[in-house]
């Protein structure tokens, strides 16, 4: 079974989210996402989410290329994260390319094209109109 790890906020989950998580799923049979809390998106990435760690978790639970979530509560856990669930691909969006190549000793690497015309911040402004 090859075993594939990403990570993300996904909030405001949108087509373009579920097009980076399809593509990660079809790398391989099972697709872990460690998906951030809301802690970690206050505390070190400096935003806040609409929807809260649950709700987000329920949301990508629902799709059906997801295979188990778990929290990403730091920068630092991907190292031992890959160790403890086996994963065998940690994928990314190209928007991080280049940023976690030091995951090259422990498993393989992709970043995959992120889907240009849509993001969070984008709905928010049109919303706004
Ligand atoms: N993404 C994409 N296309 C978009 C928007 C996002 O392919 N239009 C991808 C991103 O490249 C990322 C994933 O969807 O791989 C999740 O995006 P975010 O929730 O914005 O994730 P981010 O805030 O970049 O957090 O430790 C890593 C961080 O948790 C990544």
């Amino acid at each position: 079974m090859i075993k594939v790890i990403t990570y993300g906020t996904f909030d405001l989950l949108h087509y373009g989210h579920i097009r980076l998580l399809q593509r990660a799923r079809a790398l391989g049979d099972y697709l872990i996402v460690a998906l951030s809390t809301d802690e970690f998106n206050r505390n070190e990435k400096g935003k806040v989410s609409y929807f809260t760690y649950e709700e987000r978790k329920n949301m990508i639970e629902a799709l059906r290329c997801v295979d188990l979530v778990i929290p990403e509560t730091c920068w630092e856990q991907k190292l031992t994260d890959i160790d403890e669930y086996n994963a065998d691909i940690f994928v990314m969006g190209n928007d991080w390319e280049g940023k976690f190549d030091f995951l090259k000793e422990k498993c393989d690497v992709v970043y995959l094209e992120r889907t240009p015309e849509i993001s969070t911040t984008k709905i928010k402004n049109d919303l706004m109109k």
